[in-house]
């Protein structure tokens, strides 16, 4: 029970591993919407060449690996391809959580060495499930034994987000983020829930990209140039990795696995949905700079501060434009409407501001020409019925009703 303070610890402990940010008055950030400057969007539907992309086969053919190539240039960095996974099963009961879930810890091995990198998957289903079911399946920060207080959840091995120094996953910090994981609620649903720690991918420090999966791709490392990627993209990766196993996983629908992310891992989930259309839904919650939110607006957190504060998370091009936001050949509309014509949910928080709610909203809005084009829908105006914004009060948090909104939008989408 501790989801008000996990954040701001979380980011005193990425503080304290980074140099200290130069704060200029001009870095200050703008809470102020009359003091969004005007600024130009790219147009979506045009190409670099100044072509109209008029069809489906003009955007996935032109258009949309143009946009993917610009993120790997300018933002995420350009990852590698995905590894042949291999899975050992650590944990297996029929008869978890009071007998309503089956549970599993399994190793997943990001290469076909077992001992190798790779992360634990915690996997419930409901216990009463007929067949495969459909998932929510998103990283935590904190460790999988943080998300429940389920007893036989393994205390992980690898980096978890902590405070004083402290990132191993102990037996006290059990539980400590269950407000955020409803994972009995969840399964009434009728759906499964997977998660794993963002630490066993790689560790959120800027520690010189030597442990993690970047350790696994030495030939990246060698010449590490503006291009090369940073954490988001490696823990994108891994989300994509994970799904690798999911669709071995008999007990899983894994044409139905709903993708979610908080904060910086929402960011990292819109990467992995952008690029990895096997996913089924895409969710970010509260992904701010980076993730949902326009960089153009300059409101919350910036390209600057984000570089600043993070060194890590993007590729080193993206510092290029650290107060030159104008100049981003890309805006975060255009990750958005690399998910169409999948189903998008884009949440908010009210008193979020350093995420830019109104900045997120805009970048669905934006992306909306996309989803026409390709689930062309009766209404001239509005999103597209594929697409929701969501926003409610309160702060940067994960809470029951986000889950309700999540599981409200992905049974619109359940049966199709
Ligand atoms: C903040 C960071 C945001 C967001 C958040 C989080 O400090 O500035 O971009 O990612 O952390 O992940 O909690």
């Amino acid at each position: 029970m501790r989801p008000l303070f996990l954040l701001p610890i979380t980011l005193l402990s990425m503080l304290a591993a980074t140099p200290p940010m130069p704060v200029s008055a001009a870095e200050t950030a703008n809470h102020d919407e009359s003091k969004v400057p005007p600024y130009q969007l790219p147009e979506v539907l045009t190409m670099a060449d100044g072509a109209a992309v008029k069809t489906a086969a003009d955007w996935n053919g032109k258009r949309r690996p143009e946009i993917v190539r610009l993120f790997e240039e300018n933002v995420y960095g350009v990852s590698p391809a995905l590894p042949p996974v291999s899975a050992k099963v650590l944990e297996k009961s029929d008869t978890a959580l009071g007998g309503k879930a089956k549970r599993q810890q399994v190793r997943v091995s990001f290469s076909a060495d077992p001992a190798g990198p790779g992360m634990t998957v915690l996997l419930y289903t409901p216990a009463d499930a007929k067949g495969p079911v459909p998932i929510f399946w998103g990283l935590n920060f904190t460790g999988n034994h943080s998300i429940s207080n389920d007893p036989d959840i393994l205390l992980g091995g690898g980096w978890v987000a902590g405070k004083d120094g402290e990132h191993r996953a102990l037996e006290s910090t059990r539980g400590q983020n269950a407000s955020r994981w409803p994972v009995e609620w969840v399964l009434a649903q009728g759906y499964g829930l997977a998660t794993a720690c963002y630490g066993d991918i790689d560790p959120d420090e800027d520690d010189g990209f030597k442990n993690g999966v970047h350790a696994l791709c030495p030939e990246i490392e060698k010449k590490r140039d503006g291009t090369a990627w940073g954490t988001v993209a490696a823990w994108a990766w891994g989300l994509r990795a994970g799904l690798n196993w999911l669709e071995t996983e008999p007990s899983v629908d894994a044409k139905r696995v709903a993708l979610h992310g908080h904060s910086r891992l929402g960011k990292a989930a819109l990467w992995a949905g952008a690029t990895d259309p096997r996913f089924w839904v895409v969710i970010s919650n509260e992904s701010g700079c980076g993730g949902a939110a326009l960089s153009m607006r300059i409101f919350g957190e910036t390209v600057g501060r984000i570089n600043t504060s993070f060194p890590h998370w993007f590729c080193a091009n993206f510092r290029k434009y650290n107060g030159k936001e104008s100049a981003l050949p890309v805006d975060q509309h255009m990750l958005l409407a690399l998910v169409a014509p999948r189903p998008l949910f884009v949440g908010s928080a009210e008193e979020d501001l350093w995420a830019d709610p109104k900045g997120e909203e805009l970048s669905q809005i934006h992306a909306t020409p996309v989803y026409n084009l390709l689930s062309p829908q009766a209404e001239k105006s509005g999103l597209n019925p594929r697409q929701r914004y969501f926003i409610r009060p309160g702060k940067h948090d994960v809470l029951q009703s986000d889950w309700e909104a999540w599981v409200a939008f992905a049974n619109g989408f359940r049966h199709e």
